[in-house]
């Protein structure tokens, strides 16, 4: 049996199946926090994840869902944090929105456009001072790319030779409005490319391509010390924010959707393993995960709320950062 791609799925179903359960639970109104749903990036960042070690750091957007339980596997903190219970890391302060877990190389996700890519920049430089080897990378839409900060950071990180895996994850739209509504160009690529760093795209939902895309990324890096920009497509199943589909408001057709999904990442992986004969497996892999997710959810919907004298902790740093 092939551990990577089993390896793979196991993560893909994880989250998969997590934000199903966000959609069952949802209307039950325990969960406050608004919801931007990661269905159908899962093999971007599954793909990312997999590819780095455990101590390598990632920064997200509010779109992070996917993202956090790629990098962690924690259930336990997703939903309790879904929730807004104070067993959750960061006692139910950050909701969907500012997903953290820094032990495991989650360092936070903003959900100002692009706000976090100096950020992540500024990690890296950092992790490049002290010799650690933690790689760094940074995950954002397509539409951060209109924002300043996306252009100046990008310039540093090359100018000064700082190992960042810039991750544009290109669904074709901010919000309603399409790329090329916003653009005043044609190819991100073509423009990045002009900067000194490797300049990678992808359309694949395969997740196991994506994964050997980043290995070569890594290894470019060692290579010539340039960070590496990496173009990847996917499509967002859902509303922008919310846990609907929207195909009925007039902006996109449910025809692109139909298309994308034929491809689905989950679907895809699992019907590589099944041609392969491991359907035994795989259906112990999806119990012990089910399991696994019923358990978080029991836990968080048991757990208390943070006193309120909680609001007052934790809004100004007075520890040292994690690095
Ligand atoms: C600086 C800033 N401007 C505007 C917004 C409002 N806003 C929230 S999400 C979003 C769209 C971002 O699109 P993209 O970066 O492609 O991410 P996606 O939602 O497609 O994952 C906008 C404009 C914001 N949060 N921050
Ligand atoms: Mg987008």
């Amino acid at each position: 049996m092939s551990n990577l791609s089993m390896d793979i799925y196991r993560k893909l179903y994880l989250i998969r199946k997590s934000e199903e359960e966000i959609r069952r639970l949802y209307p039950e109104n325990e969960m406050k926090t608004p919801m931007h749903m990661s269905m159908g990036e899962e093999a971007i960042v599954v793909g990312v994840c997999h590819a780095l070690s455990h101590d390598d750091q990632v920064f997200g957007t509010y779109r992070s869902h996917a993202l956090y339980l790629a990098k962690t596997e924690n259930t336990d903190n997703f939903f309790a944090e879904m929730c807004g219970k104070v067993s959750s890391m960061q006692k139910g302060k950050s909701g969907s929105m500012h997903l953290c877990d820094p032990n495991r190389g989650f360092m936070g996700a903003s959900a100002i456009v692009a706000s976090h890519i100096s950020v992540a920049v500024g990690a890296a430089f950092a992790n490049l001072r002290l010799k650690n080897k933690k790689m760094v990378a940074v995950f954002f839409g397509d539409g951060a790319i209109e924002e300043g900060t996306f252009w100046e950071s990008l310039n540093l990180a090359c100018l000064m030779k700082i190992p960042v895996l810039f991750v544009c994850e290109d669904n074709g739209l901010a919000v309603h409005t399409s790329e090329s509504e916003r653009h005043g160009y044609d190819s991100i690529t073509d423009i990045v490319g002009k900067f000194k760093c490797n300049v990678l795209k992808e359309e694949s939902t395969d997740a196991e391509t994506i994964y050997k895309l980043v290995l070569k990324a890594i290894k470019l890096n060692e290579e010539n010390q340039m960070p590496c920009f990496l173009h990847l497509k996917y499509y967002r199943y859902l509303e922008h924010v919310g846990i609907n589909e929207d195909f009925n408001i007039g902006y996109r057709s449910k025809n692109e959707y139909i298309d994308w999904a034929k491809r689905d990442p989950i679907k895809l992986q699992k019907s590589k393993l099944l041609a392969l004969g491991y359907g035994k497996e795989l259906e112990i892999i999806e119990l012990q995960i089910d399991k696994k997710i019923e358990k978080s959810i029991f836990l968080a919907k048991k757990a208390p709320f943070a006193d309120e004298s909680e609001l007052y902790k934790d809004i100004f740093s007075d520890n040292e950062a994690v690095i």
